[in-house]
């Protein structure tokens, strides 16, 4: 058998050295490889004919969401809420451990979630562009699209700098061995996680089984708006949804997903002053998120993560301004400071 073994293996390196020393085979499409700046992949562009691309955002709207504006308190180095890293809300738009620098490229005021019959768009509109009039950060939507409060893709824009739709730096994760949210979807788990978040990058600057899956633009009639478009079919034609939108630098990052449930609480601090314990913000920082908004579904305001309902006409009034803060969020039709639908202690 020896012998034999070993022709076959001499076969093999002969035929791949005629290989590579064969002519390249002519007729194949033209291609240009250039590095993608500030993409978090290794990956390189090449140039695709594009099917698809979207065009203007329908006229109404699928859902929208506000967010605080930390700017109004960045001078005193707090925030004026939002921020409860234990329900995976983040109002941290600050660096680390000294808050001394805000960046207004990573404060979400709100968010707008549009479809049609072949995109879901999201756009994330922040307090401003940084010092250079640019949008260095990362944003991107996730999308839980079986509602269960935990996320199943990210799509994420890396320094979105064109006005018109691109592909570039534009990338689609998803969660296929279910493991973002952890043990508790959306709040922190007693222990801390050892999953791979969204550990799937399907689409990645246009390579991908579709090509044409997924754009990012800066608004072109909003200095500070961002733009991210994906198609309905890379969701798995998903109709009923919850979508919640990020902004954030380093730790806005795939693989930490959830990440309250991949930084202690005391590792990851707060950023506001009134949970002195916790703060500041520490390992997780510069970063900011929004509460989940439902699309195609009427939500009962017990998923994991969604925004506040409206208040109903006649809802009752806390006792006092702050009675619940900075713990729950008073919730006015239950009449009781609240966690997705249910009563907590004040
Ligand atoms: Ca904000
Ligand atoms: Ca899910
Ligand atoms: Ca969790
Ligand atoms: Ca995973």
């Amino acid at each position: 058998m020896k012998p034999l073994r070993f022709s076959f293996y001499a076969l093999a390196v002969l035929l791949s050295v005629m290989a590579a020393c064969a002519p390249k085979a002519t007729g194949a499409p033209p291609t240009a490889i250039v590095p993608v700046t500030g993409n978090t992949s290794t990956s390189t562009t090449v140039l695709i004919q594009h099917q698809a691309i979207p065009a203007q955002l329908p006229d109404q709207r699928s859902n929208q969401a506000g967010d605080q504006d930390s700017s109004t308190t960045a001078k005193n180095k707090t925030v004026p809420g939002g921020d409860r890293f234990t329900f995976g809300k983040y109002e941290r738009p600050f660096n680390a451990d000294t808050m001394d620098t805000y960046f207004p490229y990573l404060d979400i005021q709100n968010v707008t979630i549009y479809q049609d019959d072949t995109w879901v768009y999201g756009v994330i509109v922040v307090k401003g562009r940084d010092a250079n009039n640019a949008m260095p950060g990362k944003y991107a939507v996730e999308l839980d699209v079986d509602r269960d409060g935990r996320g199943d893709f990210l799509v994420m824009v890396s320094h979105p700098a064109s006005s018109d739709w691109s592909t570039d730096g534009v990338q689609v994760w998803a969660d296929t061995n279910k493991d973002v949210g952890g043990s508790t979807a959306a709040r922190s788990d007693s222990t801390l996680s050892a999953g791979d978040g969204y550990e799937t990058l399907v689409v990645d600057s246009g390579h991908g089984q579709d090509a044409d899956a997924a754009w990012a633009r800066l608004s072109p009639d909003d200095p500070n708006g961002i733009q991210l478009a994906v198609k309905r079919s890379a969701l798995g034609g998903a109709t009923a949804y919850m979508a919640g939108m990020w902004a954030g630098n380093e730790d806005l990052n795939p693989a930490l997903f959830d990440i309250n449930d991949h930084f202690t609480h005391d590792a990851a601090g707060e950023a506001s002053k009134d949970l002195q314990y916790y703060y500041p913000i520490k390992q997780v920082s510069e970063l900011d998120n929004t509460c989940r908004m439902a699309v195609g579904f009427v939500p009962t305001g017990k998923e994991p993560g969604i925004c506040p309902l409206p208040a109903v006409p006649g809802a009752c009034q806390p006792p006092s301004p702050n009675y619940c803060y900075p713990y729950y969020p008073w919730d006015p039709n239950l009449c009781c400071c609240a966690y997705m639908g249910s009563c907590q202690q004040p």
